[in-house]
Parts: structure tokens; sequence; C-alpha cells
């Protein structure tokens, strides 16, 4: 089974997505995600101008040896913009090999490890009482787990809160910036959990994205102050580059932690895996090269007792989501997997088999990855060039976003 060639989509069915349909000889196609959040035409390029002419001609079972090919034939290796692209690659070949056998992928992967995967919501307020209130509604819904993110006093954007309970931080047009405290944030999070608990109790899993913008040792002090709400976790609480940074946390808290929705490699996580470091590996299919090397971080972790937790906010399209739930069905270390409904517009674009229930998803059992492009509506809605912003201290100095 030969592959013929392939197609770059790009489309903005509410927010920017880039997929992968690659086609094979036998008339069966398979598609990828290709989405990197506020950088998508260069991926698009990267794929279209590079990729795609490299790939033809090559026989499409062969999905180890194209992803070899793809990172160690180009000789510049990692980064986002040629790990994303080899992702869409590789899952696209996971997506035709699923059909081509007609079962679904995570038949592939070894198999069901668990009925369904649990995932986690997206609550946030603009005071505590509205993020409470939040948090209520996914209660109702059957989750149970909610992320909780709430205002900080005094600056006039925080991370995370989101307008209802969608949240999307990419905006069309130029780059906005934005305003950051870390003394206001710090004393803000722990009076929110202290709350949410008295409210909902020991049992609702909760969980709190820091989104990088601690130093190491304010990260310490927040995971203490928060250890006795028990979070699920505390997710990216300083810059994930710096790993020595995570011992020095480790040393003072016991608050479980999350991080790599920027990793693109394994090489970026295998300190802190090795080092026991995390709790929970955030990595995920669109920007960790794929299925087949998400499934290598994934037995990494495993040898060192972390679990995953495969990032899923709205920049990752239906099809990462699909891609993502067949890997979290079927890896034995599997923790949770995060949830953001795509906006309607989305939703109309890409048609999945996989679907939510009680707090839990399921990838279906459609052959492949079970998600389908519908082209022509996706052409009706171009790309609008969007970016994520930047932050700045209150004197002015870039920071962490
Ligand atoms: C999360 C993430 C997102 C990112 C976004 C960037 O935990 O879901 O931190 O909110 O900011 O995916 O593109
Ligand atoms: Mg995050």
């Amino acid at each position: 089974m030969k592959i013929v060639g392939g197609t770059v989509i790009t489309c903005s069915p509410g927010r920017n997505f880039v997929t992968l349909k690659l086609e094979t000889d036998e008339g069966m196609y398979g598609l990828g995600d290709a989405t990197l959040n506020g950088r998508e035409l260069a991926v698009a390029s990267y794929l279209s101008d590079h990729v795609l002419p490299a790939i033809v001609g090559r026989d499409a079972r062969n999905i180890e040896d194209i992803w070899q090919f793809l990172y160690k034939g180009a000789y510049w290796r990692r980064g986002p913009v040629t790990m994303t692209a080899v992702a869409a690659v590789d899952t696209a070949l996971w997506d035709i090999k699923g059909k081509a056998l007609n079962v679904p992928v995570y038949q592939l992967l070894g198999g069901a490890s668990r009925d369904a995967v649990m995932v986690y919501g997206h609550a946030s307020g603009e005071t505590i009482e509205q993020a409470v209130e939040a948090v209520g509604r996914y209660v109702s819904q059957g989750y149970q787990a909610v992320r909780a993110q709430c205002s900080v006093p005094g600056l006039p954007q925080t991370y995370g809160i989101g307008r209802g309970d969608r949240y999307e931080p990419a905006a069309r047009g130029a780059v906005s910036e934005t305003r950051w405290s870390s003394a206001r944030y710090l004393g803000s999070v722990a009076p929110l959990f202290e709350r949410l608990r008295r409210e909902f109790g020991p049992d609702l899993h909760l969980l709190h994205d820091v989104h990088h913008r601690l130093t190491p040792i304010e990260a310490a002090r927040l995971g203490r102050a928060l250890e006795p709400y028990a979070l699920f976790w505390l997710e990216d609480p300083t810059p994930a580059d710096n790993h020595e940074g995570f011992r020095l946390i480790r040393q003072h808290t016991t608050t479980p932690l999350a991080v790599g929705e920027v990793f693109n490699s394994i090489h970026d996580c295998r300190a802190l895996i090795e080092e026991q470091l995390i709790d929970y590996i955030r990595t995920t299919v669109v920007h960790a090269g794929g299925l087949s090397h998400m499934r290598k971080i994934a037995s990494l972790a495993e040898l060192h007792g972390v679990r995953t937790g495969s990032h899923g906010a709205t920049d990752l399209s239906p099809v990462c989501l699909a891609a993502a739930l067949h890997f979290d069905l079927s890896v034995h270390n599997f923790g949770i997997q995060e949830y953001m409904p795509h906006s309607d517009e989305t939703e109309r674009v890409f048609s999945h088999a996989y679907a939510f229930a009680g707090g839990a998803m399921h990838p279906g059992d459609a052959p492949g990855l079970g998600v389908d492009i519908d082209e022509r509506l996706a052409a009706s809605f171009p790309y609008q060039r969007a970016y994520l912003p930047v932050a700045r201290l209150m004197d002015g100095t870039v920071h962490d976003w």
C-alpha cells in the first residue's frame, strides 16, 4: 500500500486547525492533526514543501520506518514545528492501518486497558464564587475531575478565565499583551481550593494550572500551601525546560506535579521521568511525535511510576483528541485526559466516533481513529492569523505566558 499524495487542510471553524490528509493507492486515506497554536502556517509549509514530497511512494504500512525516516533523515531533529509535522504523518498512518485492518486504532495498540478514559473539564470564574458555580456545573454533568482557575485580584486578565465554560487563549489579529504579578497570584490560589473542598468534599478530583509562571521556590511554596486540599495535580508550576527547578519543588511539597504540554520529544521529559520529579506527563499526540513516539514516552513513564495526562485544549483538533483517546484507552499507566469541548463550527467540520458520558470518554469502535473532516465545509472557514498573548510583569518585563 503506497502513499500517493496528501493535502494539508488549513481552516478556521471557530479557531485555526491544520489537518493532514494522507492518501494511498488503495483509495484509503488517513488524518493527522498538525495544529501548532499561533504558528500554524510553519507546520503547513513544513508538511507540504518538505515532508509530503519525501514520503510519496513509500509503503504506508511501515509506520515506524517512516517515523525514523522523517526524524533521523531530516538531520535537524526535534522542535515543535518538526515534531508536529512528524506527528501528523504518524497519526494519519495509524488511521490508515486501522481502516485497512478494519479495527479501531486502540486495538492495534494492545487493546483496551480500561472501560473508558477519565477526563477533566475546565472551570473558571472572575470570583471564587463564580468558580465554585462553574465547578458545580461540571459536577452536575458527571465529571469526576475539574480544573479550577480564578481571576487574580488587581490583574486586568488572568490565564484560564473563560467566557462561559469555554476558554480560548489565541486571539485573531495582532498579538495582545497582558500583565502578570506572581505575588498577587500566589495569595489567590489557596482560598479558591479551600472553598472548593468545603463545597464539594474530598472525592472530587481538583486540578490547577500555573502555566509556567512561578520560580521554583515560589512553586514550592504554592504546592505546600495547597497540600491541605489534596489536588489531583498542580500543572506547569515553573518553566518546563528547567529540570533542576523540579528537584527543588519536590524537596518541599507532596502536591502531585504535572508537566509536558510544551514538550515535543522523549528527550524533553527523560530526566523528569527517570528521577521521578513529576507524577503526570502531559505530552500529547500532535506535539510529541504522534502515537508512535507517545507510546515510547508512556513506556518510559510506566517504568518510573509516572502516569499520563495528555494535553487536550481546544487548539488540539478533534483528530488529535481521537488519537489521544485511543492512546489513553490502551496504555497501562494512563492517568487522566484533558477535555475542552470544541465549538459548534469545529464539531460540524470534524465528525467523530468518540463520545463523552459520565465524566469519561471512549474513542468509539469505528475503524482507524474514527474521525473525518468535511473539506468543503472546512473551506468555508478560511485560516485567520491568530496569536497567543504575551505576558509582561507590572514593570513591563516580558514574562512566561
Ligand atoms: C492547558 C493549556 C492550554 C494552553 C494552550 C496553548 O492546560 O490546556 O495550558 O490552555 O495554554 O493549549 O496553545
Ligand atoms: Mg496547561
